[in-house]
């Protein structure tokens, strides 16, 4: 099977694998666990930011940080497409009693004026706006790759306004291989940052999310409350230790097979992709046939992928699909009749 459904499909590796058998291990809920420390350690240089915490996920990561940012009754700003928005199953108010403001943006980037024009003026028929989110690279926009610049418009916005700013960076990676930006230059623009271990990066399990001292140390609590605390966690984070150690540089070579499959796909008469769109590891595109029935049929020839609703597809490139296999994948692809 060539499984495009999510770069979140990936397996260890024998040797990554070996580096989690072999991990030094202690009981983190202590901290005490010397490898679940070194990571923090090294996502602090990474992000440039002063205090790093391990969680599960990056939909905890996400979570943590808009209730450590938040008081309850407070609104947050989030692009409307965004996994915030889209697939966190209202966690803004089912755990920090936060109400979203959904703005539209443009490849997944919202307008930084826009922003500014949503942000509540102190009314008390109003909620206070505390915190904006965004997402880099956006993962529904197709993987786009959020411009520096337009970062520091909205972070500018924010500190005019004494807003957080959260960046979840579940693929900053890809944002940084692409662009050549680093992610300390990204993160340093925001509050707070997530990124991901277990997509592109092909680890098993894990996320970090980083920000200043206070802001983890509330972060940490919630983590506890939220039963996200881990004891022998050295064995994942030691998996994240070796992805970040071997697997950055070539996430370039996911780009390049997403890149390759978009151009040869957008050939055929039933495929539309916004070519814009199309700038690391993930092909969004439309169809003029049924997606459901397209997914159906892809599958009973050995190629997974999601459907979004009628029209609406996903291919997702990962360290698991290999260049032949792309190929392969364009090729059954082709066989579809229009
Ligand atoms: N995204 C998953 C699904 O949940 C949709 C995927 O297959 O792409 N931020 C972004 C931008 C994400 O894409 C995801 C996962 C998360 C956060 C959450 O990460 P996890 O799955 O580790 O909770």
């Amino acid at each position: 099977m060539i499984n495009l459904r999510s770069d979140t499909v990936t397996r260890p590796s024998a040797a990554m694998r070996e580096a989690m058998a072999n991990a030094e291990v202690g009981d983190d809920v202590w901290g005490d666990d010397p490898t679940v420390n070194q990571l923090q350690e090294r996502c602090k240089e990474l992000t440039g930011k002063p205090a790093a915490l391990f969680v599960t996920s990056g939909c905890l990561g996400n979570q943590l940080a808009i209730k450590s940012h938040t008081n309850p009754s407070e609104e947050i700003i989030a692009e409307w497409d965004s996994h915030i928005v889209k697939y966190e199953i209202a966690g803004p108010s089912f755990i920090s009693g936060v109400q979203v403001m959904p703005l539209k943006g443009v490849h997944g980037f919202m307008d930084p004026d826009e922003i500014a024009a949503h942000i509540r003026p102190d009314w008390y028929h109003y909620p206070k706006t505390s915190l904006v989110c965004i997402e880099n690279t956006h993962n529904r926009a197709g993987g786009t790759v959020y411009p520096l610049d337009d970062i520091k418009q909205v972070s500018k916005v924010c500190k005019d306004n004494n807003l957080k700013l959260h960046l979840d960076g579940a693929r900053i990676f890809n944002a940084s291989v692409e662009s050549g930006v680093s992610v300390k230059d990204y993160s340093t623009q925001a509050d707070s940052i997530t990124f991901c271990f277990s997509k592109g990066l092909g680890a098993p399990i894990g996320s970090i999310l980083c920000g200043d001292e206070d802001f983890i140390i509330r972060a940490h609590k919630y983590r506890k409350i939220l039963g996200g605390g881990m004891r022998q966690a050295g064995i994942i984070a030691a998996g994240a230790l070796f992805a970040l150690e071997n697997n950055v540089e070539r996430l370039k070579d996911d780009h390049k097979n997403a890149r390759h499959f978009a151009e040869e796909i957008s050939k055929l008469p039933y495929v539309v992709i916004d070519m814009e769109s199309v700038q690391t590891n993930i092909v969004i595109f439309n169809t003029t046939k049924d997606a459901s029935r397209i997914k159906e049929v892809l599958e009973g020839k050995g190629i997974l992928l999601t459907n979004d609703g009628k029209d609406k597809m996903r291919a997702v490139f990962h360290m698991d699909v290999s260049a032949e296999q792309t190929e392969q994948a364009i090729g059954i692809f082709k066989t579809l009749k229009a």
